[in-house]
């Protein structure tokens, strides 16, 4: 079987929740990690489109994060990120939605960052929505370990990837970036610690797994 390979920039959430679900399923892949916005020749090459994560299989190649999942599921082993059931396969494409809608808040100081222009009421309506939306994963953990049940799938981390910045104890600890700029901005409030404890259980599934060589 050929090697996975992944066109990556580490830190971002998009990236992430395809780390994670390699890691979840087991399968080992190499990384090509991009350096910025400005170094996406390799990218541009392999997929004609400039947004990572893009995934090589051989003479295959996938773009867009979720279809990453769907193309790693459909055609690998190791635990399911999807279902089989349409009922659970709406709700996984809810949580997905629910995921873009964490990014916009995300997007809002991180802009800043990469523009270098500080919006403190920008960030101040960032952290507002950080009290309020997280609410319905609060309430979707309340009975159980994981989003859909006593597995994470691809609803977790399609969603924990852009919560895990707003739950790093010591923002100073990150590598200089955009996201150790969010971290020492925006934290998720002690009024959700079954959403915060579930952030760092998917984010322990980076830590370990198969080789990111
Ligand atoms: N829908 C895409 C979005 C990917 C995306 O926005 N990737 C960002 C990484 S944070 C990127 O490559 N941005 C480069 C750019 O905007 O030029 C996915 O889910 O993979």
């Amino acid at each position: 079987m050929t090697t996975l390979h992944l066109l990556t920039l580490p830190p971002s959430p998009f990236n992430t929740k395809v780390r994670l679900a390699l890691k979840y399923k087991g399968l080992s892949f190499r990384s090509t990690e991009v350096q910025g916005f400005d170094d996406r020749e390799e990218v541009i090459q392999a997929s004609g489109q400039p947004l990572t994560p893009v995934l090589v299989d051989g003479d295959k190649v996938v773009y867009d994060s979720f279809g990453i999942m769907r193309y790693l599921d459909a055609n690998f082993p190791g635990p399911k990120l999807f279902s089989d059931n349409r009922e659970c396969q709406q709700k996984i494409q809810e949580w997905e939605r629910f995921g873009f809608e964490l990014g916009g808040i995300l997007r809002l100081v991180a802009t800043q960052a990469f523009s270098q222009e500080i919006d403190d009421a920008a960030t101040a309506k960032a952290q507002a929505m950080l009290d309020q939306v997280p609410q319905v994963l609060e309430e979707a953990l309340a009975e159980q370990p994981y989003l859909m049940g006593e597995q994470p799938n691809a609803a977790d981390f399609s969603t924990a990837s852009f919560l895990r910045y707003t739950t790093v104890e010591d923002p100073a600890a990150l590598a200089e970036g955009p996201m150790r700029f969010v971290a020492e901005r925006l934290s998720l409030g002690s009024q959700f610690p079954k959403t915060r404890a579930w952030v760092q259980r998917i984010m322990e599934i980076d830590l370990v797994g198969a080789s990111s060589i």
